[in-house]
């Protein structure tokens, strides 16, 4: 995320026939959404709860000031949606103290689990777990944060072995590029201080163990690679990695899934383990409106959806609204990439 995000704010209201998706809900401001569907059937978003900030932040990383999550569901693509009530709160959280960021959620044997990064008191990302009988919370918070943990960002994936892996990361505000020898860098960049040529900052992965609640394994680095093999570098900005993975299996293929943040693409990358190395295969989504891109990709009775946001109802990058549109694959498996503002 932008450590300093500059753009020219603009208005456009719900309903403006330029979007090819309408937001889902106008009650409260909602980004970055993880979509799941459970046994039930349902479609459930564990998404950001964007909320307005004083007037000094706007523009800034700061503004992204999250207090808490709000569980959206609804029974069918184009269905009602609800908006259930606060599912965790930060202030019910022991560790962290500010900015609840993109979440995600899984489920195994009864119990859902949330997913979501916070800062904690030294000012450092980490990501929380959380747990509840109900996929809409309230969800209960661990004391601590997972061991080993950094960064913004956990995105699932429930492999078909059983399997759960989480891949975390974010650069820039999300402070990866600070742990770039294992340890946090309190002096460390606020953006990207690799050379050009170099290999870019790599998310991380690291598989679940059976508690849910930490990790079996330490996070190990993702390599994203080109079409010739080698690894995408730092100032490949249309391709690298920035933050917002999002990694799904269709067949025997795994998609890792990710947001290029300053150059505003949703993209993507294959490879046949969840560890990786991933190609990089092209575009989902061209920049929507506003500076952040994040988004699920989720298969719904056979057929295939794209969560994202925009700040369509807003105009104003912090304050964000979630939308859903359908997603194709073409029948080698690339995807058809998605103008999100046609004409
Ligand atoms: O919503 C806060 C941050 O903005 C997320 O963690 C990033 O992925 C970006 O969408």
């Amino acid at each position: 995320l932008a450590a300093c995000v500059a753009q020219t704010e603009m208005t456009a209201p719900m309903g403006d026939p330029r979007y090819i998706a309408q937001p889902l809900t106008d009650e409260i401001y909602t980004a970055d959404p993880s979509a799941r569907v459970w046994d039930d059937g349902r479609i459930y978003i564990y998404a950001s709860h964007d909320v307005p900030v004083a007037e000094e932040l706007i523009g800034t990383a700061e503004a992204f000031d999250m207090r808490d999550y709000r569980v959206l569901s609804m029974d069918r693509p184009g269905g009602a949606v609800t908006v259930h009530p606060v599912a965790l709160d930060v202030a019910d959280v022991p560790w962290a103290t500010q900015q609840m960021w993109a979440p995600d959620a899984a489920y195994k044997n009864g119990t859902y689990y949330l997913y979501f990064p916070a800062k904690d008191a030294d000012g450092v990302f980490r990501i929380g777990a959380a747990t509840s009988p109900s996929p809409t919370g309230p969800f209960t918070p661990q004391a601590a944060p997972i061991a080993g943990s950094y960064s913004i960002d956990p995105g699932i994936l429930a492999d078909k072995d059983g399997e759960h892996y989480m891949y975390i990361g974010g650069i820039w505000g999300g402070q990866l590029q600070r742990w770039q020898d294992g340890r946090y860098d309190p002096a460390g960049s606020d953006t990207d201080p690799t050379p050009a040529g170099q290999p870019a900052i790599a998310p991380v992965v690291a598989r679940m163990d059976d508690t849910m609640l930490q990790f079996a394994e330490t996070p190990r680095p993702i390599e994203i690679l080109d079409e010739s093999g080698e690894p995408i570098t730092a100032d490949d900005l249309d391709r690298r990695f920035f933050e917002g993975a999002w990694v799904f299996r269709r067949g025997d293929t795994y998609y890792f899934t990710y947001s290029t943040g300053d150059t505003h693409y949703l993209v993507y990358a294959t490879g046949s383990s969840p560890y990786g190395p991933f190609t990089y295969r092209g575009r989902i989504l061209e920049p929507v409106e506003g500076w952040t891109t994040h988004h699920s990709i989720t298969e719904i009775d056979g057929n295939w959806w794209l969560f994202y946001h925009d700040t369509q109802r807003s105009g104003l990058t912090h304050l964000r609204n979630v939308k859903m549109t359908p997603l194709t694959f073409r029948d080698d498996g690339t995807i058809v990439p998605i103008d999100p503002t046609p004409g």
